[in-house]
């Protein structure tokens, strides 16, 4: 009892001493204090929002804050499976299902022994945004297992993911929620995945995406998000009157937002110089063409290998062990003109932050999600940086995702062509958003203009929907 009131009285205190928003932001972190990340994408979403949520004082009357950040539904459960050896594994399943404001759930799956609650949560949360700023009727949620894929089987994957499906089956659905893939959950997951989704509901149905092309899934979709990045830096350059062309780019990550957001690059006459893995990066003066790209596919969706091969491979090549330097990372650290941050959270702290700016980098195009620290963010700002945040730079996937799901309700295939068109208007379109919202004098602070368009959409359509 002790304790109960004593927490009612700093609560109340609290609420006497801080503004609204800033006392919600203190409750989170009292109740969640385990979940960082979220609590960090929370923190970042309401630093920006801040003074429009207080201007339109419906929003504060109807609560729109306290029940955004809280998720409709949360689904925790036991993944049972045998490995190969005949000894059995369990994993945690999780789904959560944050906000379904402006259409069905939607958002990835990922796969990855660092999975947790926060993390699904932060990730989560950040889809309700990047969805509503698609401006397709797709609501936002996350879900995953701290399964780690690396070194499995493919037939200790399948058995994982049958095992998964016959707990998420019954949560999920077009009209419902709409799983897809992120960090570990590539093709060969999803098509195990639909395999007993279908063979369980007896139903063949759009409720996930990212499926094999022959069997409903749509052109473009492996492709949508690194493309999608680098159609959204296009944009930013544009307005410096500006193109890749001849800029020296650096990239994070090997998996597939990085392969693509390479592709889209070398197309485009830019010369990409680094991937990395989780336990180090390439460094290629020469620049990565499309046969070096091949093989990094090869490496990573094949062989299943490291990026570290890419140098036993070619030449002139550096190979640093991301290891030796836990307090920053020296990718960060060369010199170019664009950055495309893709491999996870937190990649880019406050020394990578300064050494990026040191170095040269203007632009730098988010293609995970929330990559950078709250430090770093605040660094690229005073500089000037060109910072477009994931729920704005990284969206191309998602958006071929809800586009996926047009197609399966029709049923019928886009071409190549009229896909990619979309996703280029969908990327401008969220440009302009940003542009609207986050022009402040001549520079863009491209997260306020994300945050404050995607909130607004979610919340009046709360605001419409009643407290529910
Ligand atoms: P993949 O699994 O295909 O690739 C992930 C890449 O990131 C791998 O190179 C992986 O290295 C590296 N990586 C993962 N975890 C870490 C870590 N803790 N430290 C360093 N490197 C790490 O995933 P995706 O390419 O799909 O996803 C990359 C990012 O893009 C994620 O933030 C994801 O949420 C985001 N994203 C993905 C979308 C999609 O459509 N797939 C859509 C929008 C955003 P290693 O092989 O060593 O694990
Ligand atoms: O973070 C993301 O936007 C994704 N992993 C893609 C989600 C999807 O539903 O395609």
């Amino acid at each position: 009892m002790l304790t109960t009131n004593s927490t009612l009285l700093t609560e109340e205190k609290h609420k006497k001493e801080q503004e609204p928003i800033d006392f919600l932001l203190t409750k989170i972190t009292d109740r969640d204090h385990k979940q960082l990340e979220f609590i960090q994408a929370v923190e970042e979403v309401f630093t920006d929002i801040k003074d429009f949520y207080y201007k339109n004082t419906e929003y504060q009357k109807a609560k729109i804050l306290d029940r955004i950040v809280e998720p409709e539904r949360v689904i925790i459960f036991r993944v049972p499976w045998v490995d190969d050896q005949g000894e059995v594994q369990v994993n945690r399943g999780f789904r959560v299902q944050f906000n379904s404001a402006i259409g069905p759930v939607k958002g990835g799956l990922r796969f990855h022994p660092s999975v947790n609650l926060g993390i699904i949560k932060f990730l989560g949360f950040e889809q309700i945004f990047k969805n509503a700023l698609t401006g397709l009727q797709i609501g936002g949620g996350k879900g995953g297992a701290d399964f780690d894929p690396k070194g499995k089987s493919d037939g200790e994957v399948m058995r994982f993911c049958q095992s998964f499906m016959t707990e998420l089956f019954r949560h999920i659905g077009p009209n419902t929620d709409v799983p897809a893939g992120d960090i570990g959950v590539g093709s060969r997951e999803i098509g195990f995945l639909f395999g007993q989704y279908k063979r369980i509901m007896n139903e063949f149905n759009g409720a996930l995406t990212g499926k094999g092309i022959n069997w409903g899934g749509s052109l473009i979709r492996p492709e949508a998000t690194g493309y999608g990045s680098v159609y959204f830096a296009i944009e930013m350059l544009k307005i410096r009157d500006e193109t890749i062309e001849g800029k020296t780019c650096i990239v994070s990550g090997s998996g597939n937002v990085a392969q693509y957001t390479v592709e889209k690059i070398i197309e485009f006459g830019g010369k990409v110089v680094t991937l990395s893995d989780s336990n180090g990066f390439i460094y290629d003066p020469n620049g990565i063409d499309h046969e070096k790209l091949e093989f990094v596919k090869w490496i990573k969706n094949t062989a299943r290998g490291r990026i570290s091969e890419y140098k036993e491979k070619y030449h002139d090549v550096e190979y640093t062990d991301t290891y030796l330097t836990p307090d920053y990372n020296p990718l960060w650290d060369i010199k170019a003109d664009l950055a495309f941050p893709s491999a996870t959270q937190n990649e880019i702290n406050g020394k990578d932050a300064e050494n990026m700016c040191k170095r040269g980098i203007y632009l730098i195009s988010e293609g995970a999600n929330m990559p950078c620290s709250m430090e770093a963010i605040k660094i690229f700002k005073e500089n000037k940086i060109l910072h477009a945040p994931g729920k704005a730079a990284n969206a191309g996937g998602v958006a071929v995702s809800g586009l996926e799901m047009s197609q399966n309700s029709i049923r019928l295939n886009w071409t190549h062509e009229e896909v990619d068109h979309r996703l280029q208007q969908i990327m401008k379109n969220i440009h302009a958003k940003c542009l609207q919202y986050g022009l402040e004098g001549s520079y863009c602070n491209y997260f306020k203009g994300a945050n404050i368009s995607s909130f607004k959409k979610v919340a009046d359509a709360m605001l419409e929907q009643g407290v529910v």
